[in-house]
């Protein structure tokens, strides 16, 4: 199935682990809150409803999405959250700035979760225009949010599967 026919709210959710006691932060960006809102509200309910408990999952916001990295990285280096959630809307084609944008946070990202042995979870949408985008955020192709929220949660149980973490 090619990405774009994809519908990001349709997963397989056999052998979740147990995220009870696990702690989430969600980093959302204020670019497009009218799409990252949504797609905050999909990774929310996602989380709550494989397991997180609402006191276990903390929101913060950041400007734009380049901002996105070193929250991240704030919330990646306490010792009592178990996943990052990063959250952002970069429409192409508007600017030529989304280039820059996309790829500093996508390597951003990767980065922080490796220097800090933990998922962080690429959750930004790059679309072609907001219809694209609203899509994508709770429309027809489901919500990028909910996605993001379940591939935490899978990379939680596939961590502890092989460092019994
Ligand atoms: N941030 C986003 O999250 N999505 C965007 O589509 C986006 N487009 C931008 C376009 C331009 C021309 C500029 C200057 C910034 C844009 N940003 C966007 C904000 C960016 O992520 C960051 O917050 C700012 O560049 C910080 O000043």
């Amino acid at each position: 199935m090619s990405s774009a026919d994809k519908n990001l709210s349709v997963f397989t959710t056999e052998g979740l682990p147990d995220i009870s006691n696990k702690k989430f932060a969600i980093v959302v960006a204020e670019w497009n809150s009218e799409v990252t809102d949504k797609l905050f509200e999909g990774a929310y309910q996602t989380l709550i409803t494989y397991g997180a408990l609402p006191a276990n999952i903390v929101r913060g916001n950041v400007p734009g999405s380049f901002e996105l990295t070193l929250a991240s990285q704030w919330y990646a280096q306490r010792a009592d959250i178990d996943a990052v959630i990063a959250l952002g809307v970069v429409i192409q084609g508007e600017t030529k700035h989304n280039d820059y944008i996309n790829h500093a946070v996508a390597q951003g990202i990767t980065n922080v979760s490796l220097k800090c042995d933990k998922p962080v979870i690429f959750g930004v949408l790059t679309p072609n225009n907001m219809e694209q985008a609203l899509d994508r955020a709770g429309g027809v192709h489901g919500n990028k949010g909910d996605e993001a929220a379940i591939t935490a949660i899978k990379m939680i149980g596939l961590k502890n599967l092989i460092l019994n973490d």
